[in-house]
Formats: C-alpha cells, sequence, structure tokens
C-alpha cells in the first residue's frame, strides 16, 4: 500500500479511537470524509498519479476507504452499547402508550353473535353484492312490485348471469340481510357440502351480519350499515318462540330492565310480520323527550312466509320458522343514547375514545 494512503489510514483510525460518545463521531466523520476530508483529499489525487500506477493507487484507495467506514461502524456500535448518549432519567414520569380497541360496531357484532351463539344460532356469512333473486325476488317480491321501492336499491350494471340462471337477474348492493335466507335453506339442503349432506336440511339456526347499502342519509340512516339477520326454521315453531328470542336477546344486550313488544307490519317474505320495540333506555318504557312513546324500533321480524321455504327447497307443510332483520348502527345508538348514528363513521377519536 501507498505509503500517503497508509498514513491517512492511520490517522483516520486515531481519530475515530478518540471519540468518546456516538456524537464525537459526526465530526469525525466529516473530518474523514466531508469536502476537505483526508479520505476525499486522496481521492481528488488520484488524476496526478502516473496513469501505469493510477489503477492500482484507486483501488487501494478504496479499500482504505471501506476499511475506514467499517472501522467507524464498529466504533458506533460499541459506543452505543457502553455508553448511552443521553442519561435515562428514571424518576421522569413513563409515556402512556396509545392501545387501540375495535370499533363500536365490531364490537356490537362481536356481542351479538356472542348471544346467539348461546342460543344455538351459527354464524354466516353471505354476499354484500348479490342477485336480484336471493335480495328480491326469491323473498317474495317480485320484479316492479312497489314493496322493493322501501329498499332504496344501489344497482349494478352488468350482463345477467349465463348458464341458464337468467332468473337470477342483475346484480344489487344488498339493501338488506334477507338475501341470506334462501342461500342459508340452500346450504343446509346442498348435497356437495360435507357438513350439510348429513344434515340434509332443516332445523337451520343462523345469523347473519353483513353490510347493507340504501340510498339513505339522515341522522337515523347512513348508506352502508349493517344489519344482523336471524332464521330460525324447524318444525311446529311460534310466535312464542319469536318472541321469547327476542327477549333474551334484549336482557342479555341492552340490560334485564328493559323489554321488547310486537307491533303489527307488513313484510312480503313473512307472514304475521313485526317491527319488534325495545323499551327507551332513558324512562324504561314511560315516554321521555328521547324517545317520545317510551319504545324504540329495534327492526323488522315476522314468521317465514310459504314462498320463502318453497323458494329456498324446504317443504312448507312440514317446516316452518321465524326471521328477523335488525339493523346494528340503530342498536348501538339504542345502548348508548347515540343521537346521530353518522357519528359511528367519522373516524373521530374523540368520539370513538369514548367506549
Ligand atoms: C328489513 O330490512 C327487513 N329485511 C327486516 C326483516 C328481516 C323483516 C326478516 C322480517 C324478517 P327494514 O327496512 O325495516 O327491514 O330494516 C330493518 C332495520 O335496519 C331498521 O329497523 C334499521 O334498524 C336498519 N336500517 C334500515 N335502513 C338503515 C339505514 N339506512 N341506516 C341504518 N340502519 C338502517
Amino acid at each position: 500500500m501507498d505509503q500517503k494512503i497508509k498514513t491517512v489510514l492511520d490517522d483516520a483510525k486515531s481519530k475515530i479511537e478518540s471519540a468518546k460518545v456516538v456524537k464525537d463521531l459526526e465530526q469525525i466523520y466529516i473530518e474523514i470524509f466531508g469536502r476537505n476530508g483526508l479520505v476525499t483529499n486522496l481521492t481528488k489525487q488520484i488524476k496526478d498519479i502516473k496513469p501505469q500506477d493510477r489503477a492500482s493507487f484507486g483501488q487501494s484507495v478504496n479499500s482504505a476507504k471501506k476499511e475506514i467506514e467499517e472501522y467507524l461502524e464498529k466504533k458506533r456500535s460499541s459506543l452505543i452499547v457502553s455508553r448511552p448518549s443521553t442519561p435515562i432519567d428514571i424518576t421522569a414520569p413513563g409515556k402512556k402508550q396509545q392501545i387501540g380497541h375495535l370499533h363500536l360496531v365490531s364490537q356490537a357484532m362481536e356481542e351479538i353473535a356472542g348471544i346467539f351463539k348461546k342460543l344455538g344460532y351459527s354464524l354466516q356469512s353471505y354476499p354484500e353484492v348479490d342477485w336480484d333473486w336471493y335480495a328480491f325476488e326469491s323473498l317474495n317480491m317480485p320484479k316492479n312490485h312497489p314493496a322493493r321501492d322501501d329498499w332504496e336499491t344501489f344497482f349494478i350494471k352488468g350482463d345477467p348471469p349465463a348458464g341458464g340462471k337468467s332468473y337470477l337477474g342483475n346484480l344489487v348492493l344488498t339493501p338488506h340481510t334477507s338475501n341470506g335466507q334462501v342461500r342459508e335453506m340452500e346450504r343446509v339442503k346442498e348435497p356437495a357440502s360435507p357438513k350439510a349432506a348429513s344434515r340434509g336440511g332443516p332445523p337451520i339456526r343462523m345469523i347473519n351480519i353483513a353490510r347493507c347499502y340504501r340510498r339513505q342519509i339522515d341522522v337515523s340512516h347512513t348508506p352502508m350499515f349493517h344489519q344482523f339477520e336471524g332464521l330460525f326454521i324447524d318444525k311446529n315453531v311460534s310466535i312464542a318462540d319469536l318472541k321469547g328470542t327476542f327477549d333474551y336477546f334484549t336482557s342479555h344486550f341492552f340490560g334485564p330492565k328493559r323489554v321488547t313488544r310486537l307491533r303489527p307490519h307488513h313484510f312480503r317474505f313473512t307472514e304475521p310480520s313485526f317491527e319488534v320495540d325495545v323499551t327507551c333506555g332513558v324512562c324504561l318504557g314511560k315516554g321521555c323527550r328521547i324517545c317520545k312513546s317510551g319504545w324504540l324500533e329495534l327492526g323488522g321480524a315476522g314468521m317465514v312466509h310459504p314462498k320463502v321455504l318453497k323458494a329456498g327447497g324446504i317443504d312448507p307443510q312440514k317446516y316452518n320458522g321465524f326471521a328477523f332483520g335488525w339493523g346494528i348502527e340503530r342498536t348501538i345508538a339504542m345502548k348508548t343514547e347515540l343521537p346521530d348514528i353518522r357519528l359511528l363513521y367519522q373516524n373521530d377519536l374523540r368520539f370513538l375514545e369514548q367506549f
């Protein structure tokens, strides 16, 4: 190695060795590799070397440079290990780690699924973009029926399905989780499914939690929301079973002081149909500024219509049952006295952190 290079190498190493703390290495780095640094000046000299020696000189400079860099790194690591650059004040107050948690809607979904699991319901998942057949037609809502208007649906442009399945119609963003009803009936009868093959049909105890979409927005409506749909099919099911199930759910989700009532209603896919109300959490049914009447609407329900059972391949002479579909956001609002469900989707941590 050329004497000049050896001198630079030795000088650089002794500079590095003199560092007491990591910060010292910043200045030493400049002295070695800065604009007028030891190695930089050496590099500048390459052009003045005789052409026949230039290549080997250049190579030696490069290997010296590499050696210095490695030396520098070694020194840095040894200083970090042996001497923290800023002393630790063990008396200083600790910094609280920010720990996230599940969104309020996810928490409610877990809780709801857990309550129905105790009643023997299994959680199923059905498409949130589905065929018209499952969302409407199989639920006794033929094309152009005015009842469809209530669902304020988003339609998806596209070709209808091929292969003789044109009865499925077009695709929609599901406006309710009731599309899972006929799909669940098909699942339990489906011979191709090993689970279902052993069952070959009802009983069904399904809970289906999914996103739904409607062209609606105000304090109690969002264009995307969640529903949970329950479907119970067996032999000799009565309205008393339906009411008992709702009371069980209400007392577990809202607390033992709150009760449900059924109000006659009309849905094309249940007969008879009901709106299910729960007593207000503030006045417990007496009537107050928030609820007016003492009751808050939870969602729809009813005994499954024989036409729907038939569409799902189940004999209505042998089996009957009930179904219900309730909004998760509204259910949360009723539990927490939330004045506007849109708050759930504004992602404001000041709100979300409270739950
Ligand atoms: C239905 O969607 C029926 N499929 C329910 C049903 C299922 C009836 C099974 C009978 C048997 P409805 O349109 O009323 O019904 O909606 C049910 C619930 O979904 C409402 O009570 C409300 O809690 C919630 N909901 C509906 N639209 C919205 C919306 N835009 N934003 C938030 N929640 C909504």
